[in-house]
């Protein structure tokens, strides 16, 4: 599979790669990743996002950042795309080009001709890391600085998901490349825009408990995305917080958005929210888990989500 994968993105003559919309620091810093080993062999290769006026800024320290584009050339050959477990997240039409998808979703579709999917890694880096090295690729500073960042960005910086020995090895490995683990925190974490800022003093101003505070709720409708200039992409991960507050099971989030609303919720991994999401048609984890609804009022949204979450 390794090999097969890496003979079709070594012969193509012009490879887009493609990061899933609303991307985060897996999508980005596998896709930046895999451009940066493409661009140092001499390969002809572009980068795309979708939702490009959304990418998260605190990834721009990461080689290739500006080179990512919002339209696709023209004519390709071959896309290749990481930590997206369905082609639809892609938004990209099919057309006379290969797949190669690259992933660790347990949901992924396996829509690729070559599909790189371990379920059990703890993120899409953790994948690209093994194909490189089973293909005895060089490992640049670039590329093992965008590699640390998918894997710290997807386990919340070595808290959360399927962290393993295994993990810890790929680390170690990509800091023996060159990755520097303290600078990669501080541009990931410590570089938070104000409007996030002040959305995160709305939130912690007007969240409500419930339950004997087991549950904790937000609701952020249309004026306080507007007071606080926060955009869509401010609200990720943000939920978090309230989820820590000690005797908080399950914390939940609507954002309001144009015609529906878009439905949040963490627990402490024991209660499954995906069962909620499920109900829905969304997707996720037994922690985390996250769903569209159609609905113009987000506060009659939210008690209907609180409704189910209190039965
Ligand atoms: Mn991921």
């Amino acid at each position: 599979m390794y090999k097969e994968a890496w003979d079709k993105i070594t012969n193509a003559r012009y490879t887009v790669i493609v990061s899933h919309i609303h991307p985060d620091g897996d999508t980005i810093g596998t896709t930046l990743a895999l451009y940066n080993v493409l661009k140092e062999l001499g390969k002809k290769v572009a980068l795309f996002n979708a939702t490009k006026d959304e990418l998260p800024r605190e990834f721009s320290f990461l080689d290739g950042y500006s080179k990512i584009q919002g339209k696709l050339p023209k004519f390709f050959d071959l896309l290749v795309c990481c930590d997206s477990a369905s082609f639809d997240r892609l938004r990209v039409e099919k057309g006379d080009f290969e797949i190669v998808n690259i992933d660790h979703h347990k949901s992924n579709t396996n829509f690729g001709d070559i599909n790189v999917v371990l379920k059990k890694a703890s993120s899409a880096g953790i994948v690209l890391y093994k194909l490189l090295k089973a293909n005895e690729i060089n490992i640049s500073k670039k590329t093992a600085t965008a590699l640390y960042t998918s894997i710290a960005d997807d386990t919340g910086f070595f808290r959360y998901g399927n962290i393993d020995a295994n993990t810890f090895d790929c680390v170690a490995a990509l800091i023996r490349c060159g990755a520097d683990p303290k600078n990669i925190a501080d541009e990931v974490k410590s570089r938070q825009s104000l409007a996030k800022t002040r959305l995160i003093a709305y939130m912690l101003s007007n969240f409500k408990l419930y339950e004997n505070a087991t549950i904790a709720s937000i609701v952020f409708d249309r004026s306080a995305m507007e007071s606080t200039g926060a955009k869509q992409s401010d609200t990720k991960n943000i939920i978090s917080m309230l989820r820590d507050i000690v005797n908080v099971k399950v914390a939940l989030m609507i954002l309001e958005l144009d015609g529906h609303c878009k439905v949040s919720l963490r627990s402490d991994g024991k209660r499954d929210v995906s069962e909620i999401s499920g109900l829905y048609g969304g997707g996720g984890h037994k922690g985390a888990s996250g769903f569209n609804v159609n609905s113009s009022n987000p506060r009659v949204t939210c008690k209907e989500i609180l409704d189910l979450l209190k039965r």
